[in-house]
């Protein structure tokens, strides 16, 4: 090893001199103009900030021989937006050099794989220096400071395509602190396209941003981007249930919730990263000069469309996530949480609740069927393999999101000798379906709740379930009740799906509870039994009426 070392030593010494003699150097920085967003969630107020100076980081740069259309360096900015470059024998005495910065992150910063921002015809967006005409290579040239503007389309709307870059980077450099790896997957990001909705395309890893709302928007470019990060290294996703979503919507597909709540999650989390004040929130400015705000919401609080609830509602998966990663640390004006996991203590292996979650996402999720996972799919990824310890805190503070992960008071109620009694008339006290055996009360593995009550023979009864209340509007528990009742001998004298207290108008949705009416022909104790009819929406809270 000593030899080896001097010999490199060596070498170096006795290059330097030919090399010093003959080489340019070209040096600069590139900067580029950002609007930042305003946190609002009121429609119709003006949304952008002032323009700001940023530094391009971590881009692609090119010195270029204009006279040959040569690249005589390839390169990159560093985290200032500086960049130097040595290039060895340069044709001289002169040359025309101009010096190009890309939105294509270099090679190398994050592995293997391309990062670039394009327009729709793929090609990479670039901001030149000036034109070096007959310039002396036995000179170092600096090109000084070049500035990226904005580009305003003629329908009025605007981006910064280096800001887009600059998202990338975030959203890349996040990723590889959490997860200690380099993406596998690489990512580009194409402005302006005339989708109606932006997008993201897993099997193109592309995000594909419209002219309507893509533009400067960080808050869109991290949710897409966001489900980059989750389908790429967390689940593969697909079904006919991935489609156009609703952030006020509480009765959504699960799956379609969670994995848009979880993309939202990431416009917080990455801004918390990148040091932004007051994080978690999402919010979508109109990209033209005057844009005005269109909608967003707060995870803290939900402000901006609460209430919100249940795993049915997108919003409320994210802020459920919020409040799992968020501590009294995070930079939101003040020093306390609103929730039980509040950073005054860490689950096993020293994680925080960030982690936890990221450990579940990239330990747990690639393990499990890619037919879309719910929010209880994460939650019970936070108790594999091992007990990572909490769950009262965890299970608080997604309560808080009508999001119930534990077993409700009536349990152990998974048989008909155990099932609770029903008073004629009276709604049940609420119930949930979560099952879990022990200590400690997770993960949940499909739950079966046992009723009994002794009809009068020949009269007409009926069983009948709810949303809690029994609101027929309250959609904050995507539960799909199924219900089976039996006669005193063991005979189902009625089992159903449908038929629940709200018929078809819930929410201008289907109802999802459930009843049964018969006549009873056989005295004595009948039993009811309730779980979920569904696969991905075992979880959730209802009541139950005999009348
Ligand atoms: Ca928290
Ligand atoms: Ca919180
Ligand atoms: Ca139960
Ligand atoms: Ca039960």
């Amino acid at each position: 090893m000593t030899t080896r070392v001097s010999w490199l030593v060596l070498l170096a010494a006795t290059a330097f001199p030919r090399i010093a003699s003959a080489d340019l150097q070209v040096s600069g920085t590139f900067q580029y103009e950002k609007r930042p967003m305003k946190n609002l969630t009121r429609t119709g107020l003006r949304c952008w900030k002032a323009l700001e100076i940023r530094p391009i980081r971590f881009a692609q740069v090119q010195v270029i021989n204009t006279a040959t259309n040569t690249v005589l360096f390839d390169g990159g900015t560093d985290a200032n937006g500086h960049f130097i470059g040595v290039i060895s024998d340069v044709p001289g005495p002169t040359a025309d050099i101009v010096v190009r910065c890309f939105t294509h992150v270099r090679a190398g910063q994050f592995g293997s794989q391309v990062f670039n921002v394009t327009d729709a015809s793929n090609v990479e967006y670039s901001v030149p220096s000036s034109l070096y005409s007959g310039w002396n290579v036995q000179q170092p040239l600096d090109i000084g400071t070049v500035t990226a503007h904005g580009i305003t389309l003629p329908s009025g709307h605007m981006d910064h395509p280096f800001n887009s870059l600059d998202n990338l980077v975030w959203m890349l450099s996040y990723f590889e602190s959490q997860s200690g790896y380099h993406p596998f997957d690489p990512l580009r990001v194409v402005w302006p396209t005339n989708n109606v909705s932006n997008l993201y395309v897993p099997n193109d890893h592309t995000v594909y941003l419209n002219v309507f709302r893509g533009g400067d928007n960080d808050g869109v470019q991290f949710h897409e981007m966001g489900h980059y990060l989750h389908i790429s290294y967390a689940a593969g996703i697909s079904g006919s249930w991935v489609g156009i979503h609703d952030l006020m919507d509480s009765n959504q597909d699960p799956r379609l919730s969670f994995m848009e709540g979880v993309a939202t999650l990431f416009t917080g989390l990455i801004r918390d990263f990148r040091g932004d004040f007051d994080p978690g929130y999402y919010v979508v400015c109109n990209p033209t000069a005057t844009g005005a705000s269109e909608m967003g919401y707060r995870f803290e609080d939900g402000y901006g469309v609460y209430p919100v609830g249940g795993a049915g509602s997108e919003a409320a998966v994210t802020c459920a996530l919020w409040d799992m990663s968020d501590t009294f640390v995070s930079p939101d004006g003040n020093s306390v949480d609103d929730d039980p996991v509040d950073g005054s203590f860490l689950f096993q292996g020293l994680l925080t609740g960030e982690q936890l979650m990221w450990n579940a996402l990239l330990q747990v999720f690639p393990t499990l069927p890619p037919t879309g996972q719910v929010f209880e799919s994460l939650w019970n990824a936070c108790f594999v393999p091992i007990d990572w310890d909490h769950q009262p805190e965890l299970s608080g503070a997604f309560d808080a999101w009508q999001m119930p992960m534990h077993n409700d008071s009536a349990e152990p109620d998974n048989s008909a000798a155990t099932g609770t009694p029903l008073s004629f008339g009276v709604w049940s006290p609420v119930h949930t379906l979560y099952y879990a055996i022990g200590a400690p009360g997770a993960p949940g593995n499909g739950d079966s709740d046992f009723f009994r009550f002794s009809p009068t023979v020949g009269l007409s009864n009926s069983i009948t379930t709810s949303y809690p209340n029994n609101d027929c509007y309250s959609v904050f528990t995507d539960v799909d009740p199924y219900v089976i009742v039996k006669d005193p001998l063991g005979a189902i004298v009625g089992q159903t799906d449908s038929g629940g207290s709200c018929g078809n108008s819930g929410n201008g949705e289907p109802d999802r509870n459930a009843g049964v009416t018969f006549v009873p022909v056989t005295a004595g104790t009948y039993t009811v039994e309730v779980k979920s009819a569904s696969p991905y929406r075992r979880t959730g809270a209802y009541q139950i009426l005999w009348h």
